[in-house]
C-alpha cells in the first residue's frame, strides 16, 4: 500500500467513528425546518440531504475545498518548476486527505499516475467506432466506459470483496481513472480535430502539464492555464449535477468507471458543464453577426436582449447556488489580466460581464444575475489556439473527475448507503394540499 492510501485509511477509519457517533447522537435532529412543495417542484434547490467531504459551497463566498478558497489555493498549493499556478495534484491531495500536501506529495502523485498512464489499445478502438461527428463528450463517456474492463473494484466484487474493503478497490480505480483521462481526452481531441496524429506522453510534466502536451500545446502559458483550469473545476460541492450524479450510481456500488461515466453524462448537458462551449459560441455568433471587430456596449446588450426575446438562457450567466460572482470567473479574469489582458475576445468577455447583469436582474425571477466559471474559460483557451469548442467540456470533465472521485473513495470508506430518497406524485400532492394526507415526515 502507498503511503497516500494508508494517509487515507487512516484519516477515513477517524472519519468513520465520528460519523457513527453522530448519527447515533444526533440522527434523529431535524437539520431544518422541512421541506417545501416549490423545492420538490424546483430541483431539490436548499434542501440539504447530501454529504460531500472534498469541499463546500457559500452562496456569497464562492466554493472552498477542505477550508480553502481559490485564491488560498492558488497561493499555498505548490507549483510547477517556474510556475505561478497551483498544481492540480496538490488538489487532489488536499480534497482526498483534508491537508495541505508538501511537494514530495505532489510528486508522488505525479509519478504515480505517469506509471499508471497506460491505456488499453481497446478504449480506442472504441473511439474509433464512433464517426468522428460524434460529440467529444460522447466520445468521453464512451471511452471511460470502454475502459471498465479495467476496473479493480469490478473485479474484486465479482470474487467476492468485503465490504470493509471497497475503499481500497475504488481508491485503486480513482487512481488509475485520473492517470488515464488526460490520455483519452487528448486522443479524442487529435482523432477529431487534428486528424488523427496523436502526441505521445512526456513523463517529465507534471499531469496537468503533460494533458497540453498530449493536446499539442507546447507554449508554458497555455501549461499554466491547464494547471489552473483543472484546479477550479475540480468540485463544487456535492449537489451539482455531475458530483451527484458520480455519487448516486456510485450508491449503487457501480465501481468508478461506470459512477463518472454517469457524472460525465450530466457534465455533458447546457444547463451544468455543457455551458462553456455554448458561452463561446454565443459569443462568436455575436461578433460574426455585428460584422467582427469589437462590439459596442449597447450592441451586446441588443444581442443579449434578442437572445432572452428567442427564449433562451445566457450562457454563462446564472447559479444554482451562488449569488455573487464565481471566484472561479474572478480567477480566470486574474490570469488573463496577467497574461493577455489585450486579447479582443477576453475584452469582449470582460464588456459581456458589465452588460448581463443588470439585464437579468431587471428579469425580476433571475436568481444569481452574475457570471459562474464558464463565462471566460473559452476566451482564454481561444488565446492559445484551442478553438475547438466542442472540446471544452471535456476538459471540464477531466478536471471534475478529481472531486467526484475523491469523493467517491470517502463515500465508499464512510459506507455510505444506497441513495434512495422517497417521491410522491401530484395526485398525492393535492391530496395533502386538502389535507386528505398527511405529511410524510409527521
Ligand atoms: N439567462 C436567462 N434566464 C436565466 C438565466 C440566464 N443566464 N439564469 C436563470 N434564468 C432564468 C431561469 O431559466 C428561470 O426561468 P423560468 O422561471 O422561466 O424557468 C429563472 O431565471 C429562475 O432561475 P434561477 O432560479 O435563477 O436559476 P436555476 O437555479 O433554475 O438555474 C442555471 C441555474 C445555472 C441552470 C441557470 O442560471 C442557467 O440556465 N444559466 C445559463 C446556463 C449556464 O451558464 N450553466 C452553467 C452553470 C455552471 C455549471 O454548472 O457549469
Amino acid at each position: 500500500m502507498g503511503y497516500i492510501k494508508e494517509k487515507f485509511k487512516v484519516k477515513a477509519d477517524e472519519l468513520n467513528v465520528e460519523v457513527k457517533e453522530l448519527v447515533k447522537n444526533y440522527g434523529t435532529k431535524k437539520i431544518d425546518e422541512g421541506v417545501t412543495i416549490a423545492q420538490v417542484y424546483q430541483g431539490m434547490r436548499g434542501i440539504t440531504g447530501l454529504v460531500t467531504e472534498t469541499s463546500l459551497l457559500d452562496a456569497n463566498e464562492g466554493i472552498r475545498f477542505r477550508g480553502y478558497s481559490i485564491p488560498e489555493l492558488r497561493e499555498h498549493l505548490p507549483k510547477a518548476p517556474n510556475g505561478a499556478e497551483p498544481l492540480p495534484e496538490g488538489l487532489f491531495y488536499l480534497m482526498l486527505i483534508g491537508e495541505l500536501p508538501t511537494e514530495a506529495d505532489v510528486q508522488y502523485l505525479s509519478s504515480m499516475w505517469g506509471r499508471r498512464s497506460h491505456v488499453p489499445n481497446h478504449v480506442f478502438d472504441a473511439i474509433e467506432a464512433l464517426p468522428i461527428t460524434a460529440h467529444p463528450m460522447t466520445m468521453f463517456t464512451v471511452g471511460i466506459m470502454a475502459l471498465q474492463t479495467e476496473s479493480s473494484f469490478a473485479h474484486a466484487y465479482s470474487e467476492g470483496l468485503n465490504k470493509k474493503d471497497y475503499w481500497s478497490e475504488t481508491y485503486e480505480d480513482t487512481m488509475n481513472l485520473i492517470a488515464r483521462l488526460p490520455r483519452i481526452a487528448a486522443y479524442i481531441y487529435r482523432r477529431k480535430y487534428k486528424g488523427g496524429q496523436h502526441i505521445q506522453p512526456n513523463g517529465m510534466l507534471d499531469w496537468a502539464g503533460n494533458f497540453a502536451h498530449m493536446l499539442g500545446y507546447s507554449d508554458e502559458g497555455f501549461r499554466e492555464l491547464m494547471r489552473l483550469y483543472m484546479v477550479i473545476h475540480a468540485d463544487h460541492e456535492g449537489g451539482n449535477v455531475s458530483a451527484h450524479t458520480t455519487h448516486l450510481v456510485g450508491s449503487a456500488l457501480s465501481d468508478a468507471y461506470l459512477s463518472l461515466a454517469a457524472g460525465m453524462n450530466g457534465l455533458a448537458g447546457p444547463l451544468h458543464g455543457l455551458a462553456n462551449q455554448e458561452v463561446i459560441k454565443w459569443i462568436l455568433q455575436m461578433r460574426e453577426e455585428l460584422g467582427g471587430g469589437m462590439p459596442t456596449k449597447e450592441q451586446i446588450e441588443t444581442y443579449v436582449r434578442k437572445t432572452l426575446s428567442e427564449g433562451k438562457v445566457v450562457p454563462g450567466y446564472g447559479h444554482a447556488v451562488l449569488r455573487k460572482t464565481d471566484p472561479r470567473f474572478s480567477a480566470q479574469m486574474e490570469f488573463a489580466k496577467k497574461h493577455l489582458p489585450n486579447d479582443e475576445l477576453v475584452k469582449i468577455v470582460w464588456m459581456v460581464y458589465e452588460t448581463v447583469p443588470p439585464i437579468l436582474k431587471d428579469l425580476g425571477k433571475v436568481k444569481n444575475p452574475w457570471p459562474n466559471v464558464d463565462a471566460h474559460s473559452g476566451a482564454l483557451l481561444v488565446h492559445y489556439g484551442l478553438v475547438e469548442y466542442e472540446f471544452y467540456t471535456v476538459l471540464f470533465g477531466v478536471s471534475r473527475a478529481l472531486g467526484v472521485l475523491a469523493s467517491l473513495c470517502w463515500d465508499r470508506a464512510l459506507g455510505l448507503s444506497l441513495e434512495r430518497p422517497k417521491s410522491v406524485t401530484t395526485e398525492w400532492m393535492k391530496e395533502f394540499v386538502e389535507g386528505k394526507v398527511d405529511a410524510i415526515a409527521d
